[in-house]
């Protein structure tokens, strides 16, 4: 099994609320459509969906109690971003099943406490794609907590052979290089690292945080952060083929 996850940064404009792009998450579904890859769960992020209203609601805060009105709006507003995704992969002949964050995990004290592995696993041994999505979920210590799409691809890659990220970036620097295979002890990232990282609202940590979790991942299965904005490089890394990419090395 394959985890792929299509970053909100790539999936909306971060900066204007609810833009959606079409086209490019179009291109991306058609790309992994066209890889040999056919046993695969799609995650995405919130970008300009999910984020700006878990940050005025304060819902990654520590602060108890999370208001039920945030909980419920942020929900509606990454279910209104899921059915995009969900829709286009339907007219493309992809049998998508919605899987929220919130409804497969539960929390404890902001950090991952448990995934539904068995209905993941089930819808796809029934053909499906499990399509995940970060989302308001429960957390045993503060009511509610926000489930990033790193979180379910952190509880997920037990089972998976490869998970790849694609982002707006060709992968990872530091020091502005381009870094082929990324390790541990390149941590941290500094602001300099990160070309596109200060425009954007982004309530579950920053780079560094992503990375950090990238690294455990890659403990369990191959990872990689690859530039969906290029055409062809999502089907390529797919396809195993030589690309443009960061393989991220725990
Ligand atoms: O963009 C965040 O998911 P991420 C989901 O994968 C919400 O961190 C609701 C902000």
């Amino acid at each position: 099994m394959i985890l792929i996850k299509l970053g909100g940064s790539i999936l909306t404009f971060k900066d204007r609320k609810y833009s959606f792009r079409t086209h490019v998450a179009e291109r991306l579904i058609k790309e992994i459509k066209n890889s040999s890859v056919d046993r695969y769960v799609l995650v995405h992020g919130g970008g300009s969906f999910g984020h700006p209203g878990a940050q005025k609601y304060g819902l990654n805060t520590t602060e108890p109690p999370s208001p039920a009105e945030g909980i419920s709006r942020v929900q509606l507003d990454m279910r209104r971003m899921n059915n995009h995704i969900l829709e286009m992969m339907l007219d493309q002949g992809i049998w998508a099943v919605s899987m929220p964050g919130g409804l497969i995990t539960i929390f404890d004290g902001g950090e991952l406490y448990e995934i539904d592995h068995e209905m993941v696993r089930r819808y796809l041994s029934l053909g499906t794609v499990p399509l995940a999505f970060g989302d308001v979920t429960i957390d045993k210590k503060r009511g509610t907590t926000i489930c990033s799409g790193d979180d379910i691809m952190l509880g997920l890659s037990d089972f998976a052979d490869r998970a790849v990220f694609v982002s707006d970036i060709d992968g990872i620097y530091k020091g502005g290089e381009l870094q082929e295979e990324f390790t541990e002890d390149m941590l941290p990232l500094e602001t300099h690292d990160l070309p596109n990282e200060k425009k954007k609202i982004d309530v579950t940590g920053g780079m560094n945080k992503k990375v950090k979790n990238m690294l455990k991942i890659s403990e369990r299965s191959k990872t990689y952060l690859v530039n969906g904005e290029v055409k062809g490089r999502l089907r390529k890394i797919l396809d195993e083929e030589e690309v443009l990419a960061t393989e991220v090395i725990g």
